[in-house]
């Protein structure tokens, strides 16, 4: 075969530093109602590395979604859009790429903007959760995962991608959704939460209890960060992740989910995390791009 046959096409234009490609009119920070923090991190990765090329995979493919979103029959990026320049936090210890995370987070709750941060990998949620805390008291988490991330400690770390939901658990309530593997002390964590902060909606759950959303709903408080760890989806979606699992949910089932969420509670910032871009598969990017976009339309629908 003609070896221009075996190239990746290049795409056609340059990508624009902007999430959505949005010109200076929408992308400004001042007029702008929502700003993207992207946090190139992968440290503490187990599996497949590369999450720290996720929020710029993310930001490339957004210049090919359409401004017009067809399913809310409206144009979000009227709200404004900013995208800030990606934090500088490669090669930090855990802890100080948290604490990067959390300023900047707690300075656009400051300014009353909504905060989307990309990832990366997962552990940066627990700098987003400390700070949404401090602004809203009545603050839980909805987890959207392949992996509950209960785990006290991994790999010697109390801030592994692995113990994030463990350490969400111990600020707020936390409520997972999609999740299908789990260590054996995780299940025992769980299991002795009957009543307490953390309660997970697995795939089981999903498929064989028909209210499961309306229950998860109820155990959210008013006020919802969400965060999205792209391994909830099935691989056959979105393989290009640190860590597949089969098994996952899919794209209608994760936008009726998130629609509900957004419709009864006040969801109140959001990250899309360890996207890690595989070359030449750009459909993990897009869908990646797109629920972003899809999210912030729900959140904002009718807001304008
Ligand atoms: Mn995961």
């Amino acid at each position: 075969m003609d070896e221009k046959y075996l190239i990746t096409p290049a795409p056609v234009s340059a990508p624009s530093k902007n999430f959505i490609g949005l010109e200076e009119e929408y992308a400004g920070f001042k007029k702008s109602k929502a700003v993207i923090v992207s946090v190139p991190y992968d440290k503490t990765t187990t599996y497949v590395h590369g999450a720290k090329n996720g929020p710029r995979a993310i930001i490339d493919a957004s210049a090919y979604l359409e401004l017009y979103d067809d399913e809310l029959n409206q144009e979000t990026y009227r709200i404004g859009i900013h995208t800030l320049p990606a934090l500088e936090v490669e090669n930090l210890p855990s802890e100080d790429m948290i604490k990067k995370v959390h300023a900047s987070c707690a300075e656009l709750l400051k300014s009353n903007k909504f905060p989307v941060m990309l990832g990366g990998e997962h552990s940066l949620s627990i700098g987003a959760v400390s700070a949404l805390k401090e602004s809203y008291a009545n603050l839980s988490v909805l987890q959207l995962d392949a992996h509950n991330d209960l785990k006290n400690e991994y790999f010697g770390s109390r801030l592994n991608h692995g113990c994030v939901g463990r350490r969400i658990s111990e600020m707020c309530p936390l409520v997972q959704a999609g999740t299908r593997s789990m260590s054996k002390e995780e299940k025992d964590f769980l299991a002795a939460q009957a009543n307490g902060k953390a309660r997970a909606f697995s795939v089981y759950d999903i498929l064989e209890k028909p209210m499961w959303k309306d229950e998860l709903v109820r155990n959210l408080t008013e006020s919802v960060y969400v965060t999205i760890d792209l391994d909830v989806f099935d691989p056959s979606l979105v393989p290009a992740v640190g860590t597949p699992e089969p098994g996952g949910i899919g794209w209608y089932e994760t936008l009726d989910l998130l629609r509900e969420v957004a419709k009864d509670k006040k969801i109140v910032g959001f990250d899309v995390v360890e996207l890690c871009p595989i070359e030449a598969q750009v459909a993990s990017d897009f869908l990646a791009a797109k629920l972003v976009y899809r999210l912030l339309g729900y959140v904002f629908t009718n807001k304008k």
